[in-house]
């Protein structure tokens, strides 16, 4: 039994503030709308938001960057705030730019970078993870420009050269995921061929997102059933096929799923993990760990309000289950995780959105390191050692144990 066979898979939750998008558009046009959206998604299960605020659909209008920031910006600076991971799906570097700026920590552009020249330097710069998407331009709903001999093998190449190109303009290798981009170009034959073979593309090295969420291979799938029950039909009816793939794509080891209808997905991954985990394989990497201990941040939480007035410290301690033997035998920070950053993004969790409980705070942190790529589980302790208690005391803690998947629901 391989090592990646039973990996947990994060899910990305769509948010697009758009008139025209093929599924959603004009249902969060709404900056208050799409904000209150966004947070459904993750209170349903959703680990990351992808706000994009431009159609790449066939005929869509294209909107200047201008545009676009005007509908996203607000959003995003909104949900990243109230401490939850956001990306920006955008073709155009100056809106990445000003996404990363206001809060996203994620880039997702599904030209891989092939719409802006400047695209990975603003990633670079950004210090955002990079998704990288395959495509061939602006779909068009002919699949005009999807002449593969060999799908699985053009796209795994195409994919490899753009992340060369992004490492060469200093993206970190770290931070790289791949997507094979389902629709984009691509017949449904195509499209089921690349989900079949998702460990090709996985072999790269790089972590792989899937985002089949209500498209039109799913439709022709189900049109083509043939008893009475079929539900075919528009997008919206595609959530359960949605999810029937979001648990095989984690199944498949899949790093993340990208998808409307978060509560379906977050059911079908938790069904695939029941019965994944039976025979979990012992490895040695189970046993490898990151430990962060005493992170110290100054925050507001508490159910008094002179401690939410007052503000008090809180320390907390953090264990990574990660696979450190790569980053060993290269020596090589980009094959393991950054622990800089784990502390930084622990301490922007803590100080943000006063909460009552410091189980509350636990569960956060635990949702936020998961995140990181390679982060399988963490054990995350909140120390409160100024808690307001009578008797002489040392210290009250929380401990919460989280694998991917179980956290931030
Ligand atoms: N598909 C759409 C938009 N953004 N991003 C990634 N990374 N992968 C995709 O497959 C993808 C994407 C299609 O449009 P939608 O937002 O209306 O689903």
């Amino acid at each position: 039994m391989s090592e990646g066979q039973f990996p947990e898979t994060l899910v990305m939750g769509v948010l697009n503030v758009t008139p025209d998008s093929f599924s959603d558009g004009g249902e969060f046009l709404d900056p208050a709308a799409a904000v209150a959206h966004g947070r459904a998604l993750v209170a349903q299960g959703a680990h990351i938001i992808d706000v994009g605020g431009e159609s790449t659909r066939p005929g869509a209008t294209p909107v200047t960057p201008a545009e676009e920031q005007r509908r996203v910006l607000p959003v995003v600076a909104a949900l990243s705030d109230s401490g939850i991971r956001v990306s920006i799906d955008t073709l155009h570097a100056d809106t990445a730019r000003a996404a990363t700026a206001a809060g996203a920590s994620i880039i997702n552009d599904v030209s891989g970078g092939l719409a802006d020249p400047d695209m990975y330097r603003v990633a670079a710069e950004s210090q955002a993870t990079l998704i990288l998407g395959h495509w061939r331009g602006i779909p068009d709903a002919a699949h005009g420009r999807s002449d593969y001999r060999d799908v699985v093998g053009e796209v795994r190449a195409e994919l490899a050269r753009l992340a060369a190109a992004a490492i060469a303009a200093g993206v970190q290798a770290e931070r790289i995921v791949l997507d094979p981009c389902l629709g984009f170009d691509k017949t449904a034959a195509q499209g089921w061929q690349l989900l079949r073979e998702l460990e090709r593309l996985r072999s790269l090295g790089f972590p792989v997102l899937v985002g089949i969420s209500r498209k039109r291979m799913l439709g022709d799938l189900l049109d083509a059933l043939p008893h009475a029950g079929r539900e075919g039909g528009g997008p919206h009816e595609r959530d359960l096929a949605t999810a029937v793939v979001s648990a095989l794509s984690q199944r498949a080891g899949a790093w993340g799923v990208r998808v409307h209808d978060v509560p379906s997905t977050v059911q079908a991954m938790a069904v695939e993990r029941a019965w994944g985990r039976a025979d979990p394989p012992p490895t040695v990497a189970a046993h490898d760990r990151i430990a962060l201990t005493g992170i110290e941040v100054f925050a507001h939480h508490g159910v008094f309000d002179f401690e939410r007035e007052r503000g008090q410290r809180f320390l907390i301690d953090a264990e990574l289950a990660v696979d450190l033997r790569a980053a060993a035998e290269g020596d090589d920070l980009g094959r393991t995780v950054h622990y800089g950053e784990v502390a930084e993004a622990i301490a922007r969790a803590v100080r943000c959105d006063p909460v009552d409980l410091i189980e509350t705070v636990a569960e956060r942190v635990a949702g936020t390191v998961l995140v990181f790529p390679g982060v399988r589980s963490a054990r995350i302790t909140v120390h409160k050692p100024e808690a307001p208690i009578d008797a002489v005391f040392a210290d009250v803690s929380v401990t919460v144990v989280r694998s991917r998947g179980e956290a931030a629901r």
